[in-house]
């Protein structure tokens, strides 16, 4: 990709890890190569191919989805490297040229190249960004069997994860048997639980029982917790990319200067040193999770629905209005932060740098990403708060004011007052949460998004209605 127009007067700027591409060796096969693999984990890989201990952790990106191959076909021709932008709250801003996805190999039209790369024994994890959806699990951690995506998988077809992983796993256990980790790394609670689950019910589906004692044997699955705001990919950073640089990067990807991953210390092979470039490796990661979970997803989630009726465009303006602001300090504080109780990590000083970077107005995220998915969103982050607090025996009114945000903001949305667009792929599921008492009633008793709660606090729905009315 160094395709530079004038070198001596840019290149200053743009670092780059000092190794050589053909001193190193892929250790990693990632499965979902979007932007937030570019901004987050391949760049923890790219520090750590600059250590003497760390040349055999390059990444093999591998890409699963046929519309995706078009893009995927661009970044093959860029050799997987990129440049990396990152601006924090004071304008400082980096590129970063990140060259650690080493090979990459499009599955949508090759998939026997990918089989043949988790088979190898060089190889000690399989990990994943593939959206929560791309899981295939409902509430219950039950595999979406009928799902025509699964069906076609069980009966062979490569549509899904599972059937990657299926197909690897079992020419691995078949030739050099070698032990392997399967490291998830999208923003899941239990993420590595979650894939475990859906695999094992996966290969039960396929009946095969051999190669699920042999996973059984020789798999891992450990949870990480990973974290860096990474807006959607957009021409203005690949445009300030060319000019600067004069470098012809499609795949440039700019994200906050904060940067997290937390794993779980369980390798069934090697691991990666991956503490020598400040990654946390612990013996749990439920309290990190929970953290960010609760007080950053849930935060966004219940803000900014908020902002979007305010008619706000970028998350940080939000920050910057007085009502906004005071509304996210007091959610985290009476709501998020008591329901998690005593925690290791020490959750005022955790709160206090979410808020720093939610106020990044440099990195221009946008209300409308954080408003997308609300139905799936809301029991994940923010019920644990709600739950919690109801079992404090007090009212958590700030997160019932989050919930009554979004309520009135996709009924706005589907009345066609609101201009920015809701992206919400579980519309059906919401169809009889009308604008009236009927909805409401519907809205503050559905059990996916409330569980039992309506059972176990009969106030909640009431408590609900007004804060909605
Ligand atoms: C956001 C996340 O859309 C959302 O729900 O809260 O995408 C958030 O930006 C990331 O989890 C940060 O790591």
């Amino acid at each position: 990709m160094t395709n530079y127009l004038n070198p001596s007067k840019h290149q200053a700027q743009l670092s780059s890890q000092p190794y050589q591409r053909d001193e190193i060796q892929p250790g990693i096969v990632h499965i979902g190569v979007g932007a937030f693999h570019r901004a987050h984990q391949a760049v923890y890989l790219d520090r750590l191919l600059a250590e003497p201990e760390g040349k055999q952790w390059g990444l093999i990106g591998v890409n699963i989805r046929p519309q995706d191959s078009a893009s995927f076909t661009r970044f093959m021709q860029q050799k997987g490297e990129y440049v990396l932008k990152t601006m924090d709250p004071k304008g400082g801003t980096e590129y970063q040229h990140i060259r650690s996805i080493m090979h990459q190999i499009d599955g949508a039209q090759v998939p026997q190249e990918v089989d043949k790369a988790i088979a190898d024994a060089s190889i000690q994890i399989v990990s994943s960004t593939v959206t929560e959806g791309g899981y295939y699990l409902d509430e219950n951690q039950v595999l979406l069997e009928d799902h025509p995506a699964i069906q076609a998988d069980i009966e062979g077809g490569r549509n899904t994860l599972y059937a990657f992983l299926y197909a690897g796993l079992k020419k691995r256990s078949e030739t050099s048997k070698a032990k392997i980790t399967l490291l998830c790394c999208d923003n899941l609670r239990h993420n590595g639980k979650h894939l475990q689950t859906g695999l094992m019910q996966f290969l039960a589906a396929k009946q095969d029982q051999a190669l699920a004692q042999w996973i059984k044997d020789n798999v891992t699955f450990p949870c990480a917790m990973v974290d860096r705001i990474t807006p959607k990919p957009s021409q203005i950073h690949v445009k300030d990319v060319q000019e600067r640089f004069g470098m012809n990067d499609q795949m440039t990807v700019m994200g906050e200067d904060f940067i997290q991953w937390v794993i779980e210390d369980n390798f069934a092979g090697e691991r990666p040193p991956l503490e020598k470039v400040d990654v946390q490796m612990v013996d749990k990661v439920d309290p990190y999770e929970e953290a960010k979970i609760r007080i950053l997803n849930a935060g966004h989630t219940c803000v900014t629905y908020q902002a979007a009726l305010k008619g706000l465009t970028y998350f940080d303006e939000a920050m910057r209005d007085a009502e906004l602001k005071q509304y996210f300090t007091d959610f985290a504080n009476q709501d998020a932060i008591p329901a998690i109780g005593d925690s290791i990590v020490d959750l005022p000083n955790y709160f206090s740098i979410i808020a720093a970077r939610f106020s990044n107005a440099n990195i221009g995220d946008t209300v409308e990403r954080i408003c997308t998915d609300g139905y799936a969103k809301y029991p994940i982050f923010v019920y644990p708060s709600l739950a919690g607090i109801y079992k404090l025996n007090r009212v958590p009114h700030k997160t019932l004011q989050g919930i009554a945000g979004w309520f009135v903001f996709f009924q706005k949305a589907a009345a066609g007052q609101i201009e920015m667009p809701y992206h919400e792929p579980n519309l059906d599921a919401m169809k009889a949460f009308t604008n009236d008492e009927a909805g409401i009633k519907a809205f503050t008793h559905d059990r996916f998004l409330w569980g039992n709660l309506p059972e176990d606090y009969p106030n909640f729905p009431e408590h609900l209605a007004q804060a909605i009315r």
